[in-house]
């Protein structure tokens, strides 16, 4: 069957895929064999989630989170051919600078990398222990050398996911300010930057709606170009008996304005209900990160973390999705 193009991007055939299983009707299914990446894949690992992948030459790579056997957050680089079987280096990513500046490459921390191809290099953002959370931003070209930049922001701030290309003439930023703990609350901002390094004309996107998305918001993956407006896909967390309750959703945001928001999913798209992500060090997690897309096919894929302790992935097709988020939003 041939679809309407939807997605504005690259084709990528060879991305990971399966076909949503007989008798499933969800808008996005779960990959058969996950967890796609196991929490000791390294020696050094305690766990591997909350990571990020992107093509590359053919191939896939990736920035990862990986907490040691210390328990301490690190993020490594990894290759893989077909985006399921990974290589990670066993040793956290060592940054350099452009400048040999000691305060930006300082490390305390990094953790829930996302990465994102713009214009002529792979830019990397994560949550940069900075006195505080912050978000870090670094560049590659080969996934081997790293360069550190100026954090984008003060702390305390978590997931900042930028845009694949730059609006009005703007790097894009969306972000969610926090505090130094587990953050009782949380709404995503945009941010705009002319060099990726000075930050401002600060807007707001949106916040908690109630439900599996009551406590707090997140951005996930790059949000996904669209002939329809920005498709970010996002985590929302629910406060429990138990704890927070980590579950993603979708929004589709305007192509010129991001932080205008016209629809996005009451219901949600996935959350904790298989074993990996039920149980693990944090139980009751799903946490996307990234999404490959084939722009021909409108196939998505997301790799998300599983109870902060393993790696998933998950499919969705674009048009379904987006005609599920239209007549399930609620703003
Ligand atoms: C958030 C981040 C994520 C983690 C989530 C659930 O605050 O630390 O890395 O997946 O909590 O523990």
């Amino acid at each position: 069957m041939s679809r309407k193009p939807i997605i504005i991007g690259e084709a990528l055939p060879n991305m990971p895929w399966e076909n949503r299983p007989k008798g499933c009707d969800n808008v996005m299914w779960r990959f058969s064999k996950n967890p796609v990446i196991p929490r000791d894949l390294n020696p050094t690992s305690n766990s591997i989630f909350n990571s990020a992948v992107v093509p590359y030459k053919g191939e896939f790579r990736g920035v990862f989170r990986c907490d040691d056997t210390q328990r301490f957050m690190q993020i490594h680089t990894g290759k893989s051919k077909d985006g399921l079987k990974w290589n990670i280096n066993p040793e956290r990513i060592k940054f350099v600078s452009d400048n040999d500046d000691p305060e930006v490459l300082r490390w305390e921390y990094g953790y829930d990398p996302r990465v994102v191809w713009i214009e002529d290099r792979y830019y990397v953002t994560w949550c940069n222990g900075y006195h505080g959370p912050t978000i870090g931003i670094a560049w590659t070209l080969d996934f081997e050398t790293f360069h550190k930049m100026e954090n984008a922001f003060l702390p305390f701030n978590r997931n900042g996911v930028l845009f694949p290309r730059k609006i009005n003439g703007k790097y894009a930023m969306l972000s969610r300010p926090s505090d130094n703990g587990h953050t009782p609350f949380g709404d995503i901002y945009y941010s705009e930057s002319p060099d990726l390094e000075h930050w401002g004309h600060h807007r707001y996107v949106m916040g908690p709606n109630g439900g599996w998305q009551s406590t707090k918001i997140g951005p996930g993956p790059i949000p996904i170009e669209t002939t329809e407006g920005w498709l970010l896909i996002y985590h929302g967390v629910i406060t429990c008996c138990n704890g927070f309750c980590y579950s993603a959703g979708a929004a589709l945001l305007d192509l010129d304005e991001p932080w205008k928001v016209m629809y996005r999913t009451s219901p949600y798209l996935i959350s904790p209900q298989e074993t990996y992500e039920c149980i693990g060090d944090v139980p009751n997690v799903v946490f996307p990160c990234a999404a490959l897309t084939d722009a021909p096919s409108g196939r998505i894929a997301i790799y998300y973390g599983a109870a902060d302790t393993v790696t998933g992935l998950a499919f969705t097709q674009v048009d379904e999705l987006l005609q599920f988020v239209k007549e399930n939003s609620r703003l």
